[in-house]
């Protein structure tokens, strides 16, 4: 846990942390900072100071804060119609689902609302298909994962978690999984002799891990052995989806094909939670009607919102530019040649860097002085920080971004442990 690191805050950011301290769980860590606008790049906290935002909320906002045409989106349907259930049809739903099976060329889509719903809804897929298609025997399927994996808060998918943080007292948990390390298509492949393999679930970049990049070929690999072995390969692209790794999914940078994709956060640009799993007959068409599903699922306003922030994904080319910026902002980083920084990885604009120093907090400080110089990010798993903002970043704002990272580093020089 971070000690409280002294740190002067405004009259008027105090009066929000207070109020968030005595009502409000305490299920974060947050850095002492309390925002009340956003746009593109750019976050102003309540005292109207600017920053970059370099965690993009967990790259939900891959178009910028409150991109036009998504609030436009969500303004008008929602002065329209907001939310009919599915014990009824939209004239949203329908369109919806065809631009989003067409944009991403899967037959069917199930729409839900968090990215853990639709990391449930895949597993859920996943068993189903095992025992009515590849005839697995009642309650025997298993599903791979990897070590260090990251899907979601429920207790069904912390289930598989490795993650004592995130597993601790909240059991008992769900079986039928099997823990590989991610990266290694041996140990997969190890894995898949047991007959009773469903599905491989996978984050295609360990996002909450540190930014962990896999191999060249191992989606390829990954894919090989599922169609040798008749297993599912889901792809959970709920961070690493939607331009943020430089293509339109991180799968594409191998031209591979899941079975399954996973959906969420940007899928909505930050304005509602909005998630979903696409799949071909084969998979979906194995749940029927009444066996799943959600409130808020499909809602005529996640349906206009959510065709919105996929059209500017396409037509700003954020793919593009997420790739070009990605590249630039890693080697403008690496020239700083700062002692601090031991690694710098990722791919688009999901990169972290991984700090170098004897101080527990090193990361923790660095990030304070980020804020107190106009950048916004925090650390991941004690000793790395994420630099993901969003994908509508200029070549100039990165310049910007890297000269306040440069003179924010020297903080490190004369902390001791
Ligand atoms: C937190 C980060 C964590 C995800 C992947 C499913 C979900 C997430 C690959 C669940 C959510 C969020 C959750 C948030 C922190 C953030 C996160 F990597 F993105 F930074 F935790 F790893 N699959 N990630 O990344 O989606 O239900 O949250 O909509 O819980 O602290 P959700």
């Amino acid at each position: 846990m971070h000690t409280h690191t002294s740190l002067p805050v405004s009259s008027n950011t105090q009066y929000y942390l207070d109020l968030e301290d005595r009502y409000g769980a305490h299920n974060y860590h947050p850095l002492p900072v309390v925002l009340q606008k956003g746009s593109g790049a750019y976050l102003w906290d309540v005292d109207n100071k600017r920053y970059f935002d370099f965690l993009s909320g967990y790259s939900a906002v891959n178009q910028g804060h409150c991109h036009p045409r998504i609030i436009d989106a969500l303004v008008s349907q929602a002065s329209q119609l907001t939310l009919t259930s599915r014990a009824f049809h939209s004239n949203k739903l329908g369109e919806y689902e065809e631009y989003i099976t067409k944009f991403f060329g899967y037959d069917k889509v199930l729409p839900m609302n968090t990215g853990v719903e639709a990391v449930e809804t895949a597993i859920k897929l996943c068993r189903k298909w095992a025992y009515e298609k590849k005839g697995l025997p009642e309650n025997q399927a298993k599903i791979i994962v990897c070590s260090s994996n990251f899907h979601g808060r429920t207790v069904g998918v912390i289930s598989f978690s490795t993650d004592p943080s995130a597993t601790r007292h909240f059991g008992p948990f769900v079986p039928g999984y099997e823990v590989v390390p991610f990266n290694n298509l041996p140990a997969l492949e190890k894995a898949m002799q047991d007959p009773y393999t469903a599905g491989f679930l996978f984050e295609p970049i360990q996002g909450e891990a540190g930014v962990v990049v896999p191999d060249e070929g191992y989606y390829a690999g990954a894919r090989e052995l599922c169609n040798n072995y008749n297993v599912l390969m889901i792809a959970d692209e709920i961070q690493t989806g939607l331009c943020r790794t430089g293509k339109m999914l991180a799968c594409d940078h191998e031209s591979v094909r899941p079975d399954m994709v996973i959906l969420g956060k940007a899928l909505s640009g930050g304005a509602i939670p909005i998630s979903a799993v696409l799949a071909d007959d084969d998979v979906m068409l194995c749940i029927k009607p009444g066996e799943h599903g959600s409130t808020y699922g499909g809602n005529p306003l996640a349906c206009s919102v959510a065709m919105a922030a996929l059209a500017v994904l396409k037509d700003e080319q954020l793919d593009s530019n997420a790739e070009e910026l990605g590249k630039y902002f890693r080697e403008a980083l690496s020239k700083l040649n700062s002692p601090h920084i031991s690694f710098i990885r990722g791919r688009g604009l999901l990169n972290a860097i991984v700090i170098k120093h004897e101080h527990p907090e090193a990361a923790w400080e660095l990030c304070l002085e980020l804020m107190r110089n106009g950048l916004l990010a925090k650390p991941t798993h004690g000793d790395k920080i994420r630099f993901a903002p969003p994908l509508v970043m200029t070549k100039e704002q990165i310049d910007e971004c890297i000269a306040i990272i440069d003179r924010s580093l020297p903080v490190l020089d004369n902390l001791t442990a």
